[in-house]
Parts: C-alpha cells; structure tokens; sequence
C-alpha cells in the first residue's frame, strides 16, 4: 500500500515524464479501459468526484468546455 501510494505521489512530481503522467491520466479517467478518454469516461469521473453537488445542465457545460480546450485528449461522442 505504501509502495502505491509512493507511485501515486511520484506521478505529481516536476520529475515525471510526460508518458507517466499521461498513463497516470488515463488510470484515472478511461473508466472503462478502451485506450481512449470519451465524454462518458469524463462523466463518470467528475459525477464520482461532484456526486450530487453540480447541476447537471452545469456539468454538460464542463464537458464541453473540455472539449473545445486545446491540447485536451481526444474525446470520443458516445455512441448514440
Ligand atoms: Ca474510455
């Protein structure tokens, strides 16, 4: 757990390769393992981390401010 926890901590640091933190990014955010990071993967993150604190018309407004910020990674529309 220590040994996790150190890893987790070492992902913050200015000493961490831009791959590492990418890999970090994506454990966090690819909630369902595809490779990619989708509108849906977004959601899920930011409904656990808000819960029921934000309204949801105020959370598709960050969704899509997330997707017009440039530099972002690829986001994928969910099958409709
Ligand atoms: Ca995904």
């Amino acid at each position: 757990m220590q040994k996790e926890f150190a890893q987790l901590m070492s992902t913050f640091s200015m000493r961490a390769s831009r791959e590492t933190k990418l890999r970090f990014a994506y454990q966090v955010y690819d909630d369902d393992d595809d490779g990619k990071i989708s509108r849906e993967d977004l959601r899920r993150t930011m409904k656990t981390i808000v819960q029921d604190n934000m309204e949801e018309e105020f959370l598709e407004e960050v969704l899509d401010k997330v997707r017009s910020t440039p530099n972002s990674p690829p986001i994928q529309q969910p099958s409709p």
